[in-house]
C-alpha cells in the first residue's frame, strides 16, 4: 500500500523498524522539586531496579534498548573495574546495553563557582579527570558516547570574567576531545538558565557549537527541547545544526515554561513533529527511506525527564509511544507535493503538507509494526495489565520507609 505521501508502507514499516530511543536511568528513580520530593513506592533506587524498569519499557516497545547513565548517580564513586562491569553485566542479562555516559561535575560542593571554568586550576582539574574517568567507566561498559552537561555560570552581573570563562570551557572539552576513543562521540549540550541565573557558560546552541567545533571532529551538539527561552524555533535549530554535521543528539521532554522536563509532546506534539518532519527530510534528500539505514542519520536520540507525579514507567511508555507516533507521521509528509508547492510560494498548500500529515492517525500503522514484531499492540496497556508496577511497589515500597523511619 502507498499513502498519500507518496511512502510505501513497507518503506514505511522498515524505517520505523530503525527508529530507537534511549530512556534515561534517572527516569525511573524518584525525582522532585526544589520545594519537595513525592516518594513513589514503585520507583527505583538501585542501578538494579532502574535497570529492570528500563528493560520494561524495552520489552513493552521493542525500540529503547540501550540506557543512559549518569556516572555518580548509577556508580559507586569512585568506581573500580568490577563495579562497572557488574552494570554492563546487569543490564545485558536484561537484555540492554548501556548508552551515553554522562558526568557529574555540579553535584559536588567543590563545583560550587563551576567545573571546567572555575577560577581555581585544581577544581578544573578535578572536573577534568572526572570527564576522563567518565571515559573510562563508558569503555568498561561499552559505551560510544560521552554527554556532556556543565552547570558552570554565574548569578550576578560582575560575578565573573566572561571570556575568561570560555577560554577554560573551550581548553577543557579540546582536552576531553583528546582523550576520547577514536569510535565515540562526544556530545556537547546547552541550557539558557538554571542553576546559573545571570550567564550560562553554554547558553544556547550557537556557543555549543563552536566550542564543540573547536573542541574536535567528533565533537557535536546535543539539543535538550527543554533547554529553549518561550517562543524559540527548535526545528530551525535543527536543520542549522544538521546542515552543519553538527547535531549529535537529543534530551526529548517536553515544557510549558522552562525546564519543566514534561512528557514529549504533552503540551506541544506539533513542535516534536516538526523537529522530525527536518531530519526525515534530509533523510528523503539522502535517498529516502528505500535507500534504508544508509539514508539515516546518525542522531542519537535520547530522553531526558524526570517525572515528578507520573508513575516512571507508565510515563516512559507513554513517551516513547508519542515519539513514535510522531516520527511516523513525520514519514508521511507529501514531500514532492511540498517542493512544488514551496516553489510556488503557495504557503496554504505548503502548510498543509504538514498539517495533513500531523493530522493523519498513525495509530493502526503503529499496530501493524508492533504485532510484525511480536509486541504488544498497545505497550501501555499491555504494561498495566502485566502487574510490575503493583509488584514492585510490594517490594521496594516498603524498604523506602523503613529507610525514611531510620532517618528520622
Ligand atoms: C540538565 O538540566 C540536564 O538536562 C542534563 O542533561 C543533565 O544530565 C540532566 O538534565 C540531569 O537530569
Ligand atoms: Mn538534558
Amino acid at each position: 500500500m502507498r499513502h498519500a505521501s507518496g511512502i510505501s508502507e513497507s518503506d514505511l514499516l522498515a524505517r520505523l523498524a530503525r527508529f530507537q530511543i534511549e530512556t534515561p536511568s534517572w527516569g525511573y528513580a524518584d525525582t522532585g522539586t526544589r520545594f519537595g520530593k513525592f516518594l513513589q513506592d514503585a520507583a527505583a533506587t538501585t542501578v538494579e531496579e532502574k535497570l529492570a524498569d528500563a528493560a520494561e519499557v524495552h520489552r513493552h516497545t521493542g525500540c529503547c534498548p540501550s540506557v543512559a547513565v549518569h556516572v555518580l548517580w548509577d556508580f559507586p564513586a569512585p568506581a573500580n573495574e568490577a563495579d562497572v562491569r557488574r552494570v554492563a553485566r546487569l543490564a545485558e542479562s536484561v537484555g540492554l546495553r548501556i548508552g551515553s555516559i554522562n558526568p557529574n561535575v555540579f553535584q559536588d560542593a567543590c563545583y560550587k563557582w563551576g567545573s571546567l571554568t572555575n577560577r581555581d586550576p585544581v577544581i578544573r582539574r578535578r572536573a577534568l579527570e572526572h570527564v576522563l574517568d567518565s571515559i573510562r567507566v563508558g569503555q568498561s561498559v561499552g559505551s560510544k558516547c560521552l554527554s556532556l552537561w556543565f552547570a558552570d555560570g554565574t548569578n550576578y552581573p560582575g560575578q565573573g570574567d566572561i571570556r575568561q570563562r570560555k577560554r577554560w570551557m573551550s581548553e577543557g572539552l579540546a582536552a576531553v576531545h583528546g582523550r576520547l576513543p577514536a569510535d565515540w562521540t562526544m556530545l556537547v549540550e546547552y541550557k539558557p538558565f538554571e542553576p546559573a541565573f545571570y550567564h550560562t557558560d553554554l547558553a544556547d546552541w550557537g556557543m555549543a557549537y563552536v566550542l564543540a567545533k573547536d573542541a574536535g571532529s567528533r565533537a557535536r551538539v546535543l539539543v535538550d527541547t527543554g533547554h529553549h527561552l518561550p517562543g524559540c524555533n527548535i526545528e530551525h535549530i535543527v536543520a542549522f545544526l544538521i546542515d552543519e554535521n553538527m547535531l549529535g543528539g537529543f534530551h526529548f521532554n517536553d515544557r510549558k515554561y522552562a525546564d519543566d522536563d514534561l512528557t514529549m509532546g504533552s503540551i506541544d506534539p506539533y513542535q516534536l513533529f516538526r523537529i522530525f518532519h527536518e531530519i526525515v527530510s534530509v533523510e528523503q534528500d539522502r535517498g529516502g527511506v528505500a535507500a534504508g539505514a544508509k539514508a539515516d542519520l546518525p542522531i542519537a536520540y535520547m530522553i531526558d525527564q524526570s517525572h515528578n507525579l507520573k508513575p516512571k514507567i507508565e510515563a516512559m511508555i507513554q513517551t516513547v509511544m508519542t515519539a513514535q507516533e510522531m516520527f511516523t507521521k513525520a514519514l508521511l509528509v507529501d514531500r514532492e507535493a511540498l517542493r512544488a508547492a514551496q516553489s510556488r510560494e503557495d504557503l496554504v498548500a505548503s502548510e498543509n503538507c504538514l498539517k495533513d500529515a500531523f493530522a493523519t492517525d498513525v495509530r493502526d500503522l503503529l499496530r501493524e509494526h508492533r504485532r510484525a514484531h511480536h509486541l504488544p499492540p498497545d505497550p501501555l496497556a499491555a504494561f498495566r495489565a502485566s502487574g510490575y508496577a503493583a509488584r514492585a511497589a510490594a517490594e521496594r515500597g516498603p524498604r523506602k520507609t523503613a529507610a525514611a523511619s531510620s532517618y528520622a
